[in-house]
């Protein structure tokens, strides 16, 4: 007598002693719950799934962004004698680095022997750098976007025991962008044998009507004769190389 229905599943949720005293409280004894008070225990009981729901939440993990500005030290002041320093930069998987700069003036040399920015990628050289304009025997940046072949890349700056003049030095910019599995240089093996589909961080294959993935996820080949044509083409449909064409 008195006792008001409680909630299905409110108190496996955690509701508590407390809360289900509280809204017990709310309730004139001996009548049965109004639509109000109804309809506060489902906000209540929502509240909790949701609480619940966002504690538990595995969404999508999205890399955080990766970019930056790199400078040599004192720019735009004249960069000082004997100094080496290094940026290892590293993007997260499926993704590469693209390095640009906006200023670029270092003591020029032959092959850039005494003051230099060096791109690399673990033991590959990707670019050795210096003066401010391209020679035969130097290379400047120029307009040119750099990309490392991977997720990482290094960038070492290193100045000689002199100058004959001042320099300002270098200053650049990098950030990490999706690569494009999907886009191979001309004269390499396609990356999928039919579809290919570039995502952030990824890719994948897939095959036309009538064909499955070989579980190495990158061929294709022809569908198993253990299927019935409509089993294997519900829909009745057959493009022009499909095997299941009549
Ligand atoms: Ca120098
Ligand atoms: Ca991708």
């Amino acid at each position: 007598m008195g006792s008001v229905p409680r909630m299905p599943g409110a108190g496996r949720l955690g509701a508590g002693p407390a809360l289900d005293k509280q809204i017990k409280g709310e309730a004139p004894r001996g009548s049965r719950p109004g639509l109000a008070e109804c309809t506060m225990r489902l906000l209540v009981t929502l509240g909790l799934l949701w609480g619940s729901a966002a504690t538990t939440s595995s969404g999508p993990q999205w890399p955080k962004p990766v970019f930056g500005r790199l400078a040599s030290p004192g720019f735009p002041g004249t960069y000082a004698n004997n100094h080496e320093q290094r940026w290892a930069l590293t993007a997260p998987p499926g993704y590469r680095l693209r390095l640009y700069f906006t200023h670029f003036q270092l003591e020029p040399s032959y092959l850039c022997e005494y003051d230099f920015v060096k791109l690399s990628a673990g033991t590959t050289v990707l670019a050795t750098l210096c003066g401010s304009e391209s020679t035969d025997t130097e290379r400047a940046p120029g307009n040119t976007t750099f990309y490392s072949p991977g997720s990482s890349l290094d960038v070492t700056f290193r100045s000689d025991y002199s100058n004959e003049k001042p320099f300002a030095g270098f200053e650049a910019f990098y950030s990490a962008e999706d690569i494009d599995e999907c886009q191979v240089p001309p004269g390499e093996a396609p990356t999928c044998e039919h579809h290919c589909h570039n995502h952030l961080g990824g890719f994948y294959c897939s095959c036309r009507m009538g064909y499955v993935l070989h579980r190495n996820k990158h061929t294709c080949s022809a569908q198993s004769c253990r299927f019935s044509p409509q089993q294997a083409n519900p829909f009745g449909l057959h493009g022009p190389d499909s095997p299941l064409r009549p």
